[in-house]
C-alpha cells in the first residue's frame, strides 16, 4: 500500500481536472533512471499481459522499481486506486536526427467514457530531454475533446501547446483523452519516452488526500483558461464541473453557477 503522505491533494486534482495532466520534475533518482535506460537500450521492458493486476507485474525489472516508488505509487493510488489494471506500455523512441514530428492524436480510438471512470497514462523521461530532442508535445485541457485517434492530424500547432522539455527522472501523468504528439529529434542520440497506461479497478471516488477539499483556491484552479478553446471556453467550465462532481461524489457541486443554470428545469406551476 502506498504511503498516504504521497497522495495527491485536492489542488493537484483540480489541476488534473482542468489541465488533463500533472507534471513531476526530476522525481525519479539518477541511479534508477540509468538502470531503466539500460533496460530500454538492451532488451526493452518486459511486456505483461493486458488485464494483469499492477502489483503482479515487473517484479524484477528496473521499471517496476520506478512505479513502486512511494511518490509514484501515491500518484497512481490517487488517480486510479490501489492495485490498478495494467493496460499496456510502450518504449517510444525518436531516432537521432529525425526531422519530423508525429501527428497530433489521442491514444484511445475506442474510449468514449466522459465524466466517469478514466484511465491514466504515465510519460516517464529517464534521460534529459532538451527541446532539440523533442519532448512529447501535449495540449493542456484537451482531454474532454474526445477524438478518434488522428482526427486532429491536420492541425500543426495550438495556442498554449506545451512540449515536455525536462531533466531526467521527470514523470508526467495524463488523462487518457489528452492530445499529444512526439516531436522531431535534432540531436545525435535516440530519444526515449516510457509510456504506461493503467485502468482503475475501483470507483475513482475521493482517492486522493481530501484534507484540503474546501481550499478557496480550487474554484480558480477549475476555471483556468488554456486559451485555445475560443468561443467554447464555457463548455470547458461545464466539463470540469461534471468531472469534479464525479471525482468528489458531490452531485450539487458548481463553479460560478455554470452548470446549475443549465440544469434548471422547473416543474412547479406558477
Ligand atoms: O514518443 C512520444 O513522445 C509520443 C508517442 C506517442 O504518443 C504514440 O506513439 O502514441
Ligand atoms: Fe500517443
Amino acid at each position: 500500500m502506498a504511503d498516504c503522505s504521497y497522495l495527491l491533494n485536492s489542488k493537484q486534482m483540480a489541476r488534473f481536472v482542468s489541465d488533463g495532466y500533472l507534471r513531476f520534475d526530476e522525481l525519479v533518482p539518477a541511479e534508477l533512471n540509468t538502470a531503466v535506460c539500460k533496460e530500454m537500450d538492451l532488451h526493452g521492458v518486459p511486456r505483461e499481459k493486458a488485464g494483469a493486476r499492477f502489483d503482479d507485474i515487473w517484479k524484477e525489472a528496473a521499471i517496476g522499481r520506478v512505479f513502486r516508488m512511494p511518490e509514484v505509487a501515491g500518484i497512481i493510488r490517487s488517480l486510479v486506486g490501489s492495485n490498478p489494471i495494467y493496460d499496456h506500455h510502450a518504449v517510444h523512441t525518436v531516432p537521432a536526427g529525425h526531422q519530423t514530428g508525429q501527428i497530433w492524436h489521442a491514444d484511445a480510438i475506442i474510449d468514449r467514457r466522459m465524466f466517469s471512470a478514466f484511465d491514466i497514462q504515465f510519460f516517464y523521461f529517464a534521460h534529459d530531454t532538451p527541446r532539440e530532442m523533442g519532448g512529447t508535445m501535449i495540449l493542456p485541457g484537451s482531454h474532454y475533446r474526445y477524438i478518434s485517434e488522428t482526427d486532429i492530424a491536420r492541425y500543426q500547432n495550438f495556442l498554449n501547446q506545451a512540449p515536455i522539455v525536462c531533466k531526467a527522472g521527470t514523470v508526467v501523468v495524463v488523462h487518457h483523452g489528452i492530445w499529444h504528439c512526439a516531436q522531431p529529434n535534432r540531436t545525435d542520440r535516440v530519444r526515449y519516452m516510457f509510456k504506461l497506461r493503467l485502468n482503475p479497478a475501483v470507483r475513482q471516488l475521493r482517492l486522493w488526500n481530501t484534507d484540503d477539499i474546501d481550499d478557496p483556491e480550487i474554484p480558480g484552479l477549475l476555471s483556468i483558461s488554456h486559451k485555445w478553446y475560443g468561443n467554447e471556453e464555457r463548455l470547458e467550465q461545464v466539463n470540469r464541473i461534471k468531472f469534479w462532481r464525479y471525482l468528489t461524489g458531490d452531485d450539487t457541486f458548481d463553479n460560478h453557477y455554470w452548470l446549475s443554470r443549465i440544469e434548471n428545469e422547473p416543474t412547479m406551476a406558477s
